[in-house]
């Protein structure tokens, strides 16, 4: 493909695709949110939006339908999400294409958060057969004590850009074999890969329903598209028990204590600023492929990117020069062209935001390397960087706040103790990486003492994570769990059970009360 790919416009591109996806002309026509392409930086589509009143009307249906829903058997719930996975498979090449034309991603990244989709709907069917409870000793003789796992209710979903259809699918597998109904606000930037995805749920409901001769409720599956007004409707709105919603602390701010008020879970998924460390011992060549590929992947736009580097002293004039030359001669340019490894930011904030934390660094005497304006990719209004290297004397400043950019600050240490402190020493605690081959650090690194992070790897960099472990974070992260391992819990009611089968009434702590 010729490196003047961006110049061309993707509207011609995009109608067609839409159609192949099965997402109605009217939805995307005549609307008001102008849908953008960061690649050219033109607008794709106007779509349209929904007002407060709508998103009400949806919780409405929604929770009509979470009535139903939770008295179909869980496995049969399951069928339902079996083949979304399929139809999402079906439509992996078209899907991944229109997540690179909306978000900027490389194709291998549009194409992996399609996967990642139909990974944790592989997972969830699974799961549908292994909603487990506990039986648990009773105290009292004849008794039998034992712990049940019910359908939750309407589960909100608010996602970001940077994943705009992955986050979706981690919470919508899981609710729906959870037996919960969903309502999805995606972010404003990317209501084409939401209708899509919405488009994709909806055949695969039509299958189930003449498959498998069931009858799966209107509303199970909503989809709101619109500005913060609507989101603040999910928030607020006493028929959605559970709330994940994924984007900035600041968001995350104003979300928590709304949900708390009125007693409502939340699961947050918000800001990273995840740091690795290069230990003495480390396997270098891994390490830099590991760093390349967690900081500058996705252009640096990854809740779970390497913001933060810490180089032992030892081995700094030998990794550093190595890496800058890697983020000299990394390719950026469009998304669509093989061998691209940086595409586009996703706007001018975006932009401008980097710039300004740049600057910062320079303020400090830091050395940057990289950082500018790739000029000549796309129109105006696409914003192509070169990735920034920023080598700081200090742990300080813009390196302390995550920018959602692909920026990485580089600093020296000295002990390991050190090194962890620095990792820890910040608000966000979502992912942390070792790159180490002795083993009492990188135990350490995991142990009690070590990274806070929910997430803490050792010999591969912080981002990538597959579907099967918990993802979320601690602190300022917000603390929520999506995806694998018993993160399920969240979308459901436990109720403790204990039966009587004798003809006596002990009472527990020996408590008597003989009327
Ligand atoms: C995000 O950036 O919002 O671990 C999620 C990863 C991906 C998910 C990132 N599986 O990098």
């Amino acid at each position: 493909m010729p490196a003047t790919l961006a110049a061309a416009s993707l509207v011609p591109e995009v109608d067609p695709l839409l159609q192949r996806l099965g997402v109605p002309r009217a939805a995307y026509m005549g609307g008001t949110l102008a849908a953008r392409s960061p690649i050219t930086g033109e607008v794709l589509a106007q779509v349209q939006q929904q007002s407060p009143a709508d998103a009400t009307a949806a919780i409405g249906r929604a929770h009509a339908a979470f009535q139903a829903w939770r008295n179909v058997p869980a496995p049969r719930r399951g069928e339902l999400v079996r083949l979304l996975g399929e139809e999402l498979r079906t439509a992996k090449a078209d899907l991944g294409l229109l997540v690179t034309i909306e978000v900027g991603k490389i194709s291998s990244e549009g194409l992996g958060e399609v996967q990642e989709m139909i990974d944790i709907c592989d997972f969830a069917v699974g799961l549908s057969r292994q909603l487990y409870g506990l039986t648990i000793a009773t105290e009292r003789p004849g008794h039998r004590m034992m712990e049940t796992w019910h359908p939750l209710g309407v589960c909100g979903v608010i996602s970001a850009f940077n994943f705009p259809v992955a986050v979706w699918s981690w919470n919508a597998a899981l609710a729906l074999v959870c037996g919960d109904s969903v309502v999805w606000k995606p972010s404003e930037k990317t209501p084409l890969t939401a209708l899509a995805t919405h488009a994709i749920a909806q055949r695969a409901i039509a299958r189930f329903n003449r498959e498998t001769g069931s009858d799966a409720p209107e509303g199970l599956l909503e989809l709101i598209v619109g500005q913060r007004d609507i989101g603040e409707v999910l928030v607020d709105d006493a028929r959605v028990p559970v709330l994940s919603a994924t984007g900035s602390t600041t968001m995350g701010r104003a979300v928590g204590p709304r949900l708390a008020a009125r007693f409502a879970r939340g699961i947050l998924e918000l800001g990273g600023n995840n740091a690795a460390i290069v230990a003495p011992s480390a396997d270098l060549n891994l390490a830099l492929r590991g760093i390349a590929f967690a900081a500058m992947g996705t252009a640096g736009q990854r809740c779970t990117t390497l913001r933060r580097l810490f180089v032992h002293e030892s081995i700094y004039d030998q990794l550093v020069p190595q890496l800058v030359k890697v983020y000299t001669n990394v390719q950026v340019d469009d998304p669509r062209i093989a061998g691209t490894l940086v595409g586009p930011l996703i706007d001018r904030m975006a932009f401008d935001g980097m710039q300004k934390a740049l600057e910062q660094g320079r303020a400090l005497g830091a050395t940057v390397h990289g950082g500018g304006r790739v000029e000549g990719l796309g129109g105006a209004g696409a914003y192509y960087v070169r990735p920034a290297l920023v080598e700081l004397q200090k742990h300080e400043g813009p390196a302390l706040h995550e920018t959602f950019a692909p920026i990485l600050y580089v600093v020296r240490y000295s002990s390991i103790d050190e090194a962890i402190a620095m990792n820890n020493a910040v608000g966000a605690g979502l992912s942390s990486s070792i790159f180490t081959l002795n083993m009492r650090e990188a135990e350490l690194f995991m142990s009690a003492a070590g990274s806070d992070c929910g997430i803490a790897n050792v010999n591969i960099g912080p981002s990538g994570a597959e579907i099967g472990g918990a993802f979320g974070g601690e602190k300022e992260t917000g603390g929520g769990r999506e995806a694998g391992s018993d993160s399920w819990k969240a979308y459901m009611r436990r109720a403790t059970n204990t039966i009587n089968y004798s003809t006596a009434l002990p009472l527990a702590q020996g408590v008597t009360f003989d009327v």
